[in-house]
Formats: C-alpha cells, structure tokens, sequence
C-alpha cells in the first residue's frame, strides 16, 4: 500500500474548505492506503494563538476528524508536538532552504511577510511542513490548491537534499481534488475560507447546524446580475455557490448553472446539500463527546506509531549529512 501523510492546523474550528479541499480525501485515502494524519499544533505558534486554548483545540480538531469519518483502526491519527522527530527534522531541512526560496512563498506574504515583527516561525513554517511530510516517506500528500506551492518546496528540497548526501527521502506528488479545491469565503467570494481570517458569516464549520447552514447561505454574497452562470473570474460569489452544490452531490458545476435561473433557488438547494452531507458528521460529534478520554487514547496510540516510523527516517538523514550516531 502507498503511503499518504497530510496535516491540519488546530487554529479554529474546521470549515468547508478543509473539509472539501483535503479532508474528505482523507477519510477515501485511509481504505486504501497506509495513512498518517497529522494535527499541527506546532504550527499553530507560528501564528496568533491563545496558549489557554491550543491543547483544548487540539483536542477538538481530533474529535471532529474522527466524526468526518477518521477511523483509527485504518488510520494513524497524532498531534504534531508528540513526535520530536518533526522539528528535529526541520532543523536538517532548514540547513539545505534557502532565504530565497521561502520568500517566495505566498502565504507568508499574505500572512504579513513584509513586516519587521513577522514571526520566524511564519517564515520558516513551510520547512516544517516539508519535516512533516518526508518523515513518513509518503509518495502522496491530499492537499487543497492553497497548499500546493509549499508541496512544491518539500518535493525541492526532499531532491536537493538526496542530490547533495545521497537518496533519502521519497519525493511526495501533492493530490488536490478537481472540484471546490479553492472554498471561497461566503461574503468575500476573492478570498479562500479560512479557518483565522474569515468573518463568522463567510465560513462554514463542519458542525454548523441545518439553520445556521441555511442563514449562512442565503446571506451569500453574489452579485446584481440576476442570471446563474458558473463563472469563477466573472462570477466568484455565484460560481462558489455552484461548485459547492457540485461537490456535495457530485454533479458538475456548470451543469447545475443551467437549472436555475434565480438566486434564491440556487441558495436554497446548496443550503440543503450542504446540510444533508455534514448531518453524519455532527451526529458522529456529539456521540463522540459522551467519551472524553477516547480522543486522548486515539492520540496516544497514533503518537507511536507515528513515532516507529519518523524516527528511522530521520536516523537516515542524521547519518546522511555525517552526524556523529548517538552513543
Ligand atoms: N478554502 C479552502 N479550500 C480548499 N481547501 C482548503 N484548505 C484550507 N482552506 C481551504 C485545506 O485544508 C487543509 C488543512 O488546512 P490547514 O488548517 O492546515 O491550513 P490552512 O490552509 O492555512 O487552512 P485555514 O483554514 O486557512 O487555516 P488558517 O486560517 O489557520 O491559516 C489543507 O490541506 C488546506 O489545503
């Protein structure tokens, strides 16, 4: 079986866009393949985060991968900061990046990159990511296109790296999904929904109920043309609505544009759509919390496994750039 590894931050409560962008191929991949599935929570500090918060949220955002459907008897599911293999790793690969390379990441730059009080962990965030990913020699990383271009700086360094001391690691191909790869934010459609700088009304989380779905979507921004045409440039609010409808029933995007001609009809079918494609996960939510402690288990049991894999990969790359093998 191949291997797939991808990550989540726990920096909020999981929306739309994580769900179709990179977690529902998470749930077809652990069938399939040998997967490993990973809460960043190291990343998180690279961010605004509140310290009193991020163990609870760490916590949350396992409990809702399980309810989207993670099962921990396919899958390997762990909290970033318990395997010290990561940011060790990271210390490797951040001594083969270079300045130039990470300043061209675009996240870094719309997270604020030109400011002088940026932090360096924004900065040094996606060689973190690359740690992440090759620890567990994954051929396959599910990613939404937001992603794609840090995947291509793992992919640059893993070859740089095997070019310079020798073959280590396996070069990983980003998998980003045809439709809704980019979830727009529901009232600033130019902008992709996120988990830290959406408005409460532009995101939807994974375990909004039917009502809150139905308000959010019928409070959409679209725009005064009165005609439904999928047309992402042209079109962003309108063409979001419809690629989501497409990606909770399967059918294609422009397609279902030529079944409506009102707004409102649109909006009333993507509400119920959407809604009837998260009720397993918020049923599967709640029953999960009459079990506190089943989390912690799942996290347990993740951490070494996890832990048996990273920590040979990186033995291979300590020996590669010539460190002296520990006593
Ligand atoms: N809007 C989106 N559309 C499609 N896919 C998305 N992803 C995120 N937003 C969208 C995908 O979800 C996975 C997990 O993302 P993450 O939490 O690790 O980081 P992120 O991309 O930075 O997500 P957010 O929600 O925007 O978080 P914050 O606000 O904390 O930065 C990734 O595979 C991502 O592609």
């Amino acid at each position: 079986m191949s291997r797939v590894l991808s990550g989540i931050q726990p920096s909020g409560d999981i929306h739309l866009g994580n769900y179709l962008g990179a977690l529902r191929a998470w749930v077809d991949n652990q069938r399939d393949h040998e997967a490993f599935y990973c809460i960043v929570d190291l990343h998180a500090l690279s961010g605004g985060f509140d310290p009193s918060m991020l163990a609870q949220r760490t916590v949350e955002a396992a409990r809702s991968l399980l309810a989207i459907g993670l099962d921990p008897e396919l899958c390997t599911l762990f909290a970033q900061s318990h395997v010290g293999e990561h940011p060790r790793l990271a210390w490797l690969l951040e001594c083969t990046a270079t300045m130039g390379e990470l300043r061209r990441m675009t996240q870094f730059k719309d997270k604020g990159g030109e400011s002088e009080s940026v932090r360096v962990g924004l900065f040094t965030y996606p060689v973190l990511q690359a740690a992440d990913i090759l620890l567990y020699d994954a051929e396959q990383v599910p990613v939404g296109e937001d992603q794609r271009q840090h995947l291509e700086l793992t992919r640059n360094l893993a070859h740089r790296f095997n070019h310079r001391y020798g073959e280590t690691f396996v070069v990983p191909e980003p998998v980003v999904p045809t439709l809704a790869a980019r979830v727009m934010d529901l009232q600033e459609p130019t902008r992709k929904m996120s988990k830290s700088s959406s408005s409460a009304l532009g995101t939807i989380s994974v375990l909004d109920p039917p009502e809150e779905i139905e308000r959010k979507i019928r409070k959409a921004v679209t725009d005064t043309e009165a005609s439904v045409r999928y047309d992402p440039a042209a079109k962003p609010g309108v063409s979001n609505l419809l690629e989501l409808l497409g990606s909770a029933t399967g059918a294609d995007p422009a397609t279902l544009a030529g079944q409506y001609s009102r707004y409102g009809d649109l909006k009333r079918d993507v509400a119920e759509a959407l809604a009837e494609m998260l009720r397993p996960v918020r049923e599967r939510h709640s029953d999960l919390a009459k079990d506190p402690e089943l989390v912690m288990r799942v996290l347990a049991s993740g951490a070494a496994r996890a832990r048996a894999v990273a920590g040979p990969v990186l033995g291979r790359a300590m020996s590669a750039v010539g460190l002296l093998p520990a006593p």
